[in-house]
């Protein structure tokens, strides 16, 4: 579908695409891995003999309570992994490294946003011995506020250590947290805690974004007292909401349902046991976009998902005793779960925490933190990687980046041009990239080049990480010649994929093991080249990818045509510069409601409301009528070439009419 609605690449693109850039010689040198014989043989023991692979790995890696007695049960298509064993993630991330030199290490480092141009942002540095001891108190003001094994919470704060502390806590006694970005909205909350059955809510009084105070607090008692059509409240599963003194704003308490994080540390001691899990005791839930409905609670568990993050955070990023990793994703993203807390963690990793935005107060603050806590390791987006090259080369150039020694994307796919700079002007050349594709669903890096090993290409994710088996095929599931364009699937399990959809495992089935046989539907279209290079083409289903964000139309059509001015909505994405896609919205309005410029506006606040900012359409054309097939199906396709090929008008009250297209295209049909 998609491969044929992508306009055609531009010369330059195809030029790029054409360069291979070998694993530098120095690098290699220190590098886990050190040619692509290595990673060849590796890579094949790990598809032909699966459970002997994982079976060390697991040995190797992870410290286990007790051993496992069977590596995979696979009942297509649920798996177990490690079944059998007991363990806990944070002991895992934490108690581990407890007398051995990586106690004192830093385990996070956070920078707060800044208040103004040249002031510093607030810092703070927990080495793992003090986060140990952070987490076992707040463990115990989970117990201690009713939380036990098994129970869901939710954490709705910003980007503070808290963010990582409360998700340890949860691990550590077995509770299922499951984070919600602070960009998304009190409905957003509503749902998550109706959906989850949460217990609780992790919050804060505020969180700070470009200089101004998101109310966070304020969402979580609004959200808490949404009602859903038949006038039930949404939310009321929740008994308690832990409040984290951030922001200094005024909020409300509501006696005997909210107390202070501060408080509370008041009267608990350090001292808790991390409870002994099974490999399967589920970790979290995150709730992620799909092409139909409310989004999906993707649950992950304790011993696949560990195990997978821990091995490729030290084999992508082919981490050494002295880096300063940092990954720029909020914690609410699945990114921000294996690759600032967990991945870096279990690996004893100092791993940074930066609170604000790229270009707040000024376009430089990434290449001031780099240069501030000498950053080795980078890992951000595209998107803001395009952002980077819009605002110029004099702002990183004002830093001293020498520190940085590799560099990786995620979230979408890399253009060459946008990786051909970031190789050039952050890492002056000398510096590989990891181009790593990964879902929220399969919890951990699926393909990615492994530096020092695999020579890389401008826009190409490479090859896959060990026992993942990605194949690209037809509508019919057949393999297709290389070069050309299918849908990505995953013939085998993998220890961290998803293991299932909370609460509905039909769907689980549906989403993702009924497009294509026996296998894992990614909803992504991809190619391979003659090496065997996998190159990512983007989602093929309706899901948007937004800036790095995924967003489902149909959601985005639901909150549209909940405003009562609104009779029909269709939302489309369009290819944009900085975003990759940009949201287009359109909009047929009930009778006697004027088109207006203000109007657009309402819609555009009304959408932020009901999803969140990171929803809002980018551009909201009006229109008398959608065009639609004689099935009565709106014609996407067509509404999409029309977003992408006018520009916008002008006039903002202008209506579109789609009657004659609408009548040339069934004519066609
Ligand atoms: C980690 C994350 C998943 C979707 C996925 C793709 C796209 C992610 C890449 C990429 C091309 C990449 N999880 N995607 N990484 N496309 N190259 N390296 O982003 O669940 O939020 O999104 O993102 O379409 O299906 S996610």
């Amino acid at each position: 579908m998609s491969q044929t609605d992508k306009s055609a690449p531009n010369i330059e693109s195809v030029l790029h695409e054409a360069r291979v850039f070998p694993p530098p010689k120095a690098f290699a040198r220190g590098a886990h891995l050190k040619s692509l014989a290595q990673y060849r043989q590796l890579y094949r023991e790990s598809i032909q003999a699966p459970e002997r692979f994982w079976g060390r790995q697991a040995k190797d890696e992870l410290v286990w309570f007790r051993p496992w007695k069977k590596v995979l049960r696979w009942n297509e298509p649920f798996a177990k992994w490690f079944v059998g064993g007991r363990l806990n993630v944070c002991y895992n991330c934490l108690d581990r490294h407890l007398g051995t030199p990586t106690a004192n290490r830093a385990a996070l480092v956070w920078e707060g946003e800044p208040a103004a141009p040249g002031k510093p942002g607030e810092e703070r540095v927990l080495t793992y011995q003090q986060l140990h001891r952070e987490v076992c108190q707040f463990a115990n003001v989970l117990k201690r506020n009713g939380i036990a094994k098994g129970d869901r919470v939710i954490i709705y704060l910003p980007m503070v250590p808290e963010a990582a502390i409360a998700m340890l806590a949860c691990a550590r006694i077995g509770a299922v947290h499951s984070v919600v970005f602070g960009g998304f909205s009190a409905q957003s909350v509503a749902d998550r805690i109706c959906d989850s059955q949460a217990k609780l809510v992790i919050t804060a009084d505020g969180g700070f974004r470009r200089g101004s105070v998101v109310q966070l607090k304020k969402n979580v008692d609004e959200a808490l007292g949404l009602r859903d059509a038949s006038g039930d409240r949404l939310a009321k599963s929740v008994q308690r909401v832990i409040v984290l003194r951030r922001a200094g704003n005024d909020i409300h308490i509501e006696e005997d349902r909210d107390v202070w994080w501060h408080r509370e540390l008041e009267y608990v001691g350090a001292h808790c046991p991390a409870a002994q899990l099974e490999s399967e005791h589920p970790l979290f839930i995150l709730y992620t976009s799909g092409s139909t409905g409310k989004p999906k609670g993707v649950l992950h568990t304790t011993a696949g998902y560990l195990l997978a993050a821990r091995m490729t955070t030290r084999y992508v990023f082919d981490l050494r005793e002295t880096d300063v990793y940092w990954c720029t994703a909020d914690v609410g993203w699945v990114t921000g779960h294996s690759y600032v807390v967990y991945g870096p963690l279990a690996n004893g990793t100092t791993s940074l925490m930066y609170e604000g935005a790229p270009n707040f107060p000024e376009p430089d603050r990434f290449w001031r933190i780099v240069e501030k806590y000498g950053v080795t390791v980078l890992y951000t987006a595209p998107t803001a990687i395009r952002a980077f090259m819009k605002w110029g080369e004099d702002w990183p150039r004002k830093h001293d980046l020498s520190s940085l020694r590799l560099l990786g994307t995620v979230g979408e796919p890399i253009n060459p041009e946008a990786w051909i700079w970031y190789h050039r002007v952050i890492g002056a050349k000398r510096c590989p990239i990891v181009d790593t594709w990964w879902q929220t669903e399969t919890g951990n890096i699926m393909i990615t080049p492994l530096p020092g090993a695999t020579p890389t290409k401008p826009g190409s994710a490479t090859l896959p990480f060990f026992g993942v088996l990605p194949e690209v095929v037809d509508d019919q599931g057949n393999p297709v010649p290389r070069g050309t364009g299918g849908k990505l699937v995953i013939r085998r399990p993998w220890p961290s994929m998803l293991r299932g959809i909370w609460g509905d495992p039909q769907r689980y089935r549906e989403v993702y093991w009924s497009e294509i046989k026996h296998s894992y539907f990614t909803g992504d279209g991809c190619r391979q080249d003659p090496d065997g290079y996998f190159w990512i083409v983007g989602r093929i289903d309706d899901v948007l990818n937004v800036a790095g964000h995924r967003i489902g139309t149909a959601e985005v059509e639901s909150a549209l045509v909940s405003n009562s001015k609104v009779a029909e909505a269709a939302v489309v994405g369009r290819p944009d510069e900085l975003k990759g896609q940009a949201l287009v919205a359109f909009v047929t309005l009930k009778t006697d409601v004027h088109a207006t410029p203000e109007l657009r506006g309402e819609l555009r606040d009304h959408v932020a409301k009901e999803i969140g900012p990171v929803a809002k359409p980018d551009d909201i054309r009006f229109a008398e009528a959608l065009p639609k097939t004689r099935s009565g199906k709106i014609m996407r396709r067509l509404l999409k070439q029309i977003a992408a090929g006018t520009e916008i008008k002008g006039d903002t009250t202008t209506l579109e009419d789609f009657s004659v297209l609408a009548r040339l295209s069934q004519a066609e049909e």
